[in-house]
């Protein structure tokens, strides 16, 4: 026990002499969670725990995380860095998310944690710049976490109770997941991007072909990828379902943190050479062509030659995935000169206060303002529906991470995931264009040597914050929190859904909602509007109500909204043919039973409306016993399968994880 990581990247063992420490053979997954692991066995589909050395939150999923840490009565974190970041809620068209700010900001000097004023960027974008470590794990309430990855951590999503339990210094509960290597060889072709590596993985391995795995980068094309392009790979690796993606950390992320003037955070990292893995794709980053994914999935992907010239209505630059300084400049390079074309508005939001300043001080945010972008402030925006919704029916290119149904905020808005390099160059031309038939290849960005580093918009805490006042606004209300698992239920089926379901579904967000992410009687109002407004309604009066759903319910963010709305609204159980990774566990801390089907085709045998028992089900959970559904309706008894860890299962029959916690 006792195992680290050495600072040659190696697995130490504490209390063994350094000369007879042992070395195990291990890919970088591995190594990673051995020096964390706090209970379990390094099986696939088994339980473990690991330590949390850093978190990050985000505003709309940090009030909640905030709460629930205040509720669990811990004074000051007990992570090595914890930071707190505004970049979701930035529109302030009302006292909302002023407020929020204001409770979260009061909140991170009480606690020991790092403010990240709004206007200093987007979480992952600045985490990654300014305290991402390799070697490290990194927990956070939003679920392109991983984009850590790209120097090395074990970054994943999670809920904001998980989040908060990390903070208290608490372990990470996960499976132990299955290590994907993916081999890449050869080098991209100018104006292929690194946005084309993931959407052809999405394209391979579907949204659903990461869950209960890491996806770990290897391969000589690894080599060829800056720390930016590394983080466009693993921060849309949460498109896939992943656990997390992970690449080594060598030369290229020592030239990184050293130009972030942080080379001391350096260790290398990597898989030892006969280092095993569960599965082996492989991608010539030569051959691949610019892709865009097709509404409404990141996995729809089509090359972007086979599209054609579509006409296009709108073009948004910037999100978590490429808002680097290396994309804006890519983009600034290639509209230098130009202007956007009569049919398209173009908005570009720089991913940091490091990116925009610098942009600023080459001269770089000349030539995109010239070229007629709408510049952004450095946040999410279009990317949550906080503006820029398209045109009916319009079409929009962004370089973001995800293309769900109505999630831009116009309903029948149809979006195509693109890079930079396509984006830019469609919105001159006002269509689809593919930049590898375009003349102009003047686009040779380079790692600067330093970039500007002024932390001047991050409020460190104080050393001793008890004295400090937590504001809370009018916004802030309490959150539901769930009664102990009964001896049985019976309810009826208020919602049939099919498959693929995102939380963007069950809990949307977008600019009219947002800001209520603290208020969840208010938000109740909204949940699962894109599929059956009368939901909400109906499930109230009810007062307790069951889901059924398809393969890959809860699929997307993290928000764990999505449950603790339906908890709100009395839903004891979704019947699902499978379930997304971070979504099931906001179920089970919630206690909301996740229940699958063994057969999946008995979907079909239960109907909207049907009644249906649970019978004997604490006891089920208690006693591990097999769980069967009657349907009242129909007479039918369907056997069903919640496989839960010995702790989920207390967990479950206590009503979530905050009841459990405190005992
Ligand atoms: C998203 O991209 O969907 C979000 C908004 O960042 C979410 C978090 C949230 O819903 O607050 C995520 O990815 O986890
Ligand atoms: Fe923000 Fe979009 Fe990234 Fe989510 S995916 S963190 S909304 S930029």
């Amino acid at each position: 026990m006792g195992a680290f990581l050495d600072k040659t990247g190696r697995i130490g063992y504490n209390g063994i002499q350094r000369d007879f420490r042992r070395y195990i053979i291990m890919n970088v997954t591995q190594k990673l969670i051995k020096a964390h692991l706090v209970t379990g066995e390094m099986i696939p589909g088994q339980e473990i725990s690991v330590k949390i050395d850093q978190t990050l939150t985000q505003d709309a999923t940090g009030t909640m995380a905030y709460l629930q840490l205040e509720a669990m009565g811990i004074d000051k974190v007990r992570t090595e860095r914890s930071v707190a970041y505004v970049d979701h809620n930035t529109l302030q068209s009302g006292f909302e998310n002023a407020d929020d700010h204001m409770y979260i900001q009061t909140c991170c000097a009480k606690h020991g944690i790092y403010f990240s004023r709004p206007g200093n960027g987007i979480c992952h974008q600045v985490h990654l710049e300014r305290f991402g470590k390799p070697g490290k794990t990194l927990l956070g309430s939003d679920s392109h976490t991983p984009t850590g990855g790209g120097i090395g951590m074990l970054a994943m999503g999670a809920g904001g109770l998980d989040v908060a339990v990390a903070m208290g210094g608490g372990a990470f509960y996960l499976v132990m997941p299955k290590v994907v290597k993916v081999e890449l060889t050869g080098r991209l072709r100018p104006m292929v991007s690194a946005k084309d590596v993931i959407l052809r993985l999405l394209q391979m391995l579907s949204v659903k072909g990461g869950v209960g795995k890491v996806i770990e980068y290897t391969g000589e094309g690894v080599k060829t990828l800056s720390v930016p392009e590394r983080a466009t790979i693993t921060n849309m690796g949460a498109e896939l379902g992943a656990t997390t993606s992970v690449f080594p950390s060598d030369e290229v992320t020592r030239a990184f943190l050293k130009a972030q003037g942080r080379e001391e955070d350096y260790i290398p990292l990597e898989a030892d050479a006969d280092a095993e893995y569960d599965e082996t794709v492989t991608i010539d980053l030569s051959s691949l062509q610019p892709l865009a994914a097709c509404p409404h999935s990141p996995d729809n992907v089509k090359t972007v030659a086979e599209l054609g010239k579509m006409k296009i209505d709108q073009v948004c630059i910037g999100s978590c995935t490429n808002s680097s300084y290396a994309d804006l400049m890519k983009v600034a390079a290639i509209l230098k000169g130009k202007t956007v074309a009569d049919n398209v508005s173009l908005s570009i939001a720089p991913g940091s206060k490091q990116v925009f300043n610098m942009l600023a001080a080459n001269g770089a945010l000349a030539d995109i303002i010239a070229a007629g972008a709408r510049v952004l402030e450095c946040a999410c925006g279009p990317c949550i529906g906080m503006g820029q919704s398209p045109n009916s029916a319009g079409i929009s290119l962004r370089t973001f991470n995800r293309n769900f149904e109505g999630r831009s905020g116009t309903a029948d808005g149809k979006i195509y995931l693109v890079s930079p390099e396509v984006a830019a160059f469609s919105a001159i031309n006002g269509y689809l264009t593919d930049p590898t038939s375009e003349a102009f290849t003047g686009v040779d960005v380079r790692m600067p040597e330093k970039f500007l580093i002024n932390d001047n918009m991050v409020i460190v805490p104080p050393a001793d914050g008890s004295s400090v006042q937590v504001r809370r606004g009018p916004n802030i209300k309490p959150f539901p929190v769930n009664d102990p698992l009964p001896e049985s239920i019976r309810a009826d089926v208020l919602l049939k859904v099919g498959d693929n379901i995102t939380t963007d579904h069950i809990m949307p967000a977008g600019s009219k909602i947002l800001p209520y992410r603290s208020n969840i009687p208010y938000l109740s109002q909204f949940c699962f509007g894109v599929c059956d407004k009368t939901f909400p309604e109906r499930a109230k009066a009810a007062g307790k109500s069951f889901i059924v759903g398809g393969s890959n319910y809860g699929q997307g963010s993290s928000r764990e909204h999505a449950a603790l709305v339906p908890l709100y609204l009395g839903v004891k159980a979704v019947i699902a043919k499978s379930f997304a990774r971070i979504h099931r566990a906001n179920l089970i801390n919630s206690g909301i039973l996740p229940l699958t089907f063994k057969n999946e085709a008995d979907y079909d045998r239960i109907s909207l409306s049907d009644t249906l028992e649970l019978p004997d089900i604490l006891r089920c959970v208690n006693e591990n016993r097999p769980i069967f559904i009657i349907n009242h309706t129909t007479g039918d008894r369907i056997e069903l399968e919640m496989p839960l860890s010995e702790r989920q299962a207390k967990i479950v029959a206590a009503g979530g994880l905050l009841n459990f916690t405190r005992g």
